[in-house]
């Protein structure tokens, strides 16, 4: 209680995080570094419980993915690799919103609440504590870590129980879910060498495929490592690369995580989806030769977008959305056509999807296509509630492939080698820049074409996405997968209106939700042209 009540009282005083009000949402939390004290106490108190519940290694992640260098964020990992469990969420946005108050006993009270509540019917005297942590490069991590080190050495001595904490230090977010999920499959208590373990699962079959492979359409591959751990991660990998294989040559950009001013800034998989341009470091002479092939990675490294210039210097962006549909078109061409008459494959999106995407999975691919909510968790979900193969990936490039025994089974008795080795690639826990980089790879080379070639599929509908701040984003409520607004009232009928003027076309939608990660609304467009993309976002922001 002493260590409670003294870490209360330097956090509970602390001016900057007083005013705030915290929401553990799609992404945990995620705010300016000074002002998430608070928030990790609460994220240390609920995984404290939650690995009291499950028995079972609990993962702490600290970053704030493609968020600016001054930024951070945690969210908590699941024993299988998974994100916390809703009903815990609001648990945690309680525990932190209590500390706030800045009277001890209310916040005290808040916990024991929680922690009955949450914990009753489990026994949980026979449990220790296991606790797992893992970090972006960003300056203020090593510190956040610290307070973590030090709040499970303090639960040592309050609860008198023995506590395994085990710190990978600067590792990817997936890399984290991998592990966490590792330990817990395998029952295993002591570190692993996370980069071999992990290399050696995804890397080697990669390795392999390439080293069958005749392909001939490209011969270099560009990574924008967003200056931040994937460039840790990463030239780890390129030096074995180099003594494997000769089929690809890699060379990574971006790499300076050390300057920690640089995270995010005219780089990575965010900038370059956003602003549809080239990142830093990459010469438009560069990105027109076809025989490069170019993608970009994230501040945490669990999104990837490719891209390429045209003959025309025209930018080519190859999305969550081409992956999904690349991807689809694979898993049809590389399988018999009776194959999917007892399985099911399938494609999930999200609202931001480019209308193109879908109109081409369901008219040319043929594929079923659901839309879920934002957030891979979502998605994650409705993959494996509908599909024995279910693709899925948001438009910012975060998303992977999930199957299960069914498929694997049907893989094993047609005796398809090609499709059987592919699907090793594949990180089924959690979208994966690395893993994905090595499937979408794996890809090309298996159809032989390159990134024009797979540009040309289809046509994206020219699309905007502006932010808007607003006094109070929780105004915001919406239905229909995040398609339509209920609240403010009026504003979807306002919306309706101008989608559907006299002289739009039929292809125009928009829709306005607020961010879960960002304190703005997302106002998003798509029409036939980018002036009538432009019309709709200028009315709809007034
Ligand atoms: P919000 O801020 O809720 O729109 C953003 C992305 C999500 C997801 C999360 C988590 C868009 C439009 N939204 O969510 O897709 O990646 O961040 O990082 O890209
Ligand atoms: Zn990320």
């Amino acid at each position: 209680i002493d260590y409670l009540k003294s870490t209360f009282n330097s956090l509970a005083s602390n001016p900057i995080s007083s005013s705030e009000t915290f929401v553990y949402g799609t992404s945990g939390f995620r705010m300016h570094n000074e002002k998430l004290d608070i928030p990790l106490f609460a994220t240390c108190l609920i995984t404290f419980l939650r690995t009291l519940y499950c028995g079972e290694f609990i993962g702490i992640m600290i970053t704030a993915s493609h968020n600016p260098p001054q930024d951070n964020g945690f969210k908590t990992i699941e024993p299988k690799g998974e994100m916390l469990p809703q009903s815990w969420e609001k648990y945690v946005t309680s525990i932190a919103n209590s500390v706030k108050e800045d009277q001890f006993d209310t916040f005290l009270n808040t916990f024991f609440v929680i922690a009955s509540e949450a914990l009753k019917d489990v026994d949980i005297y026979n449990k220790d504590i296991k606790i797992i942590v893992g970090r972006d490069t960003r300056e203020s991590s090593y510190r956040l870590v610290t307070f973590c080190k030090q709040f499970f050495n303090s639960v040592v001595k309050i609860f008198q129980k023995s506590v395994n904490f085990i710190d990978y230090g600067v590792v990817t977010t997936p890399q984290l879910h991998f592990i966490v999920r590792k330990h817990t499959l395998l029952k295993q208590s002591n570190k692993y060498d996370l980069p071999k373990e992990y290399f050696n699962e995804f890397f080697q079959p990669f390795i392999n495929i390439l080293n069958k492979s005749t392909h001939s359409k490209f011969k270099k591959l560009y990574i924008d490592c967003a200056n931040g751990v994937g460039a840790v991660q990463l030239n780890q990998l390129k030096e074995s690369f180099k003594n494997k294989t000769d089929k690809l040559e890699i060379e990574l950009i971006n790499t300076d995580y050390k300057d920690f001013s640089k995270l995010n800034v005219d780089c990575g998989a965010d900038f370059v989806k956003t602003n549809q341009k080239l990142p830093q470091g990459v010469s438009p002479a560069l990105a027109m030769n076809p025989e490069n092939l170019f993608c970009s990675l994230d501040g945490d490294a669990d999104r990837i977008i490719f891209y390429a210039l045209d003959e025309n210097s025209n930018f080519c962006l190859l999305d969550g959305d081409r992956m999904a549909t690349l991807i689809g078109e694979y898993f049809i061409k590389k399988t018999p056509k009776n194959f999917w008459e007892d399985i099911k494959l399938g494609i999930v999106q999200t609202a931001y999807a480019n209308g193109n995407s879908t109109s081409y999975i369901t008219e040319e691919l043929k594929l079923d296509v659901k839309c879920a909510k934002t957030g891979v968790k979502n998605l994650h979900h409705d993959a494996v509630e509908n599909f024995d193969v279910g693709i899925y990936f948001e438009a910012n490039g975060h998303g992977t492939v999930i199957f299960n025994d069914l498929f694997i089974t049907k893989l094993k008795q047609e005796n398809l080698t090609e499709l059987s080795l592919f699907v090793n690639l594949i990180n089924q826990a959690v979208g994966d820049a690395i893993t994905d980089m090595f499937v979408i790879v794996a890809i090309l080379i298996h159809l032989d074409i390159n990134a024009k070639t797979w540009f040309s599929k289809y046509t994206d509908l020219p699309n905007r996405l502006v932010k808007c701040v607003v006094p109070d984003r929780t105004q915001f409520k919406t239905f229909d997968f995040e398609r339509q607004l209920s609240k403010p009232e009026g504003l979807q009928d306002s919306i309706n209106q101008i989608v559907s003027a006299p002289n739009s076309s039929k292809k125009t939608r928009s829709f306005v939700r607020a961010s879960g990660t960002e304190d703005v609304v997302r106002i998003y467009a798509e029409s036939s042209s980018m002036e009538s993309v432009d019309a709709v976002i200028t009315e709809v922001l007034k």
